[in-house]
């Protein structure tokens, strides 16, 4: 059988941001709110790929290298919890159009392209936490973290030694306008 990767495109957090959310969330957040992300993990996931064959990533990347996509700023001021999926999230109250479209487009790819794609709707967040099935107190909301998305990127997900790991296979930049 042919071999196949676990794959997403995701918006990467700039570094400075990561480490910030990071330092919140030490001291927002009981011990026992779930299994914290690691910082380089934190990510926005725009399309998840699941596990796919060289042929088919190849074919993604082309479609993705055609989307033309103005950056757009991105503000996390939004917290939530997830009880059935046991996720503890960080979004933005409002999401930039910039982002639903580019979700979209990577979304309706991966579909046509015979990449499963959840009915649910998209709603853009970044993970902090796994396995957390019971309720926690969400934070006061005076948090909020701003940066430009000037790119996203292809990663692929690797189990290794117990941990999870992303690497970044591709780039695309958006335009500047
Ligand atoms: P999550 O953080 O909400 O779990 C890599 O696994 C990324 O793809 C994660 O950000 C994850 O979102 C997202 N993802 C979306 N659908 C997934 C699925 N069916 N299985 C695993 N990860 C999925």
């Amino acid at each position: 059988m042919a071999e196949t990767r676990r794959l997403f495109f995701a918006l990467a957090l700039p570094d400075e941001i990561q480490s910030q959310i990071i330092s919140w969330r030490a001291t927002h957040f009981p011990l026992s709110a779930g299994k914290p992300v690691a910082q380089a993990n934190l990510h926005l996931t725009l399309a998840f790929l699941g596990d796919i064959s060289a042929d088919k990533q190849r074919a993604l990347c082309q479609l993705a290298g055609r989307i033309r996509q103005s950056a757009f700023n991105l503000c996390l001021n939004d917290a939530g919890q997830w009880l059935r999926s046991g996720v503890i999230w960080l979004g933005p109250r409002q999401a930039p159009r910039g982002l639903l479209q580019l979700a979209d487009m990577l979304r309706a790819q991966a579909a046509r392209s015979g990449c499963y794609q959840t009915p649910l709707p998209f709603h853009p967040h970044i993970t902090l936490y796994r396995q957390a099935t019971q309720a926690v107190a969400l934070p006061a909301p005076d948090f909020s973290w701003s940066f430009r998305a000037t790119e996203f990127a292809l990663y692929s997900s690797n189990f290794k030694q117990g941990r999870t790991q992303y690497q970044v296979l591709e780039k695309w930049p958006f335009s500047e306008q």
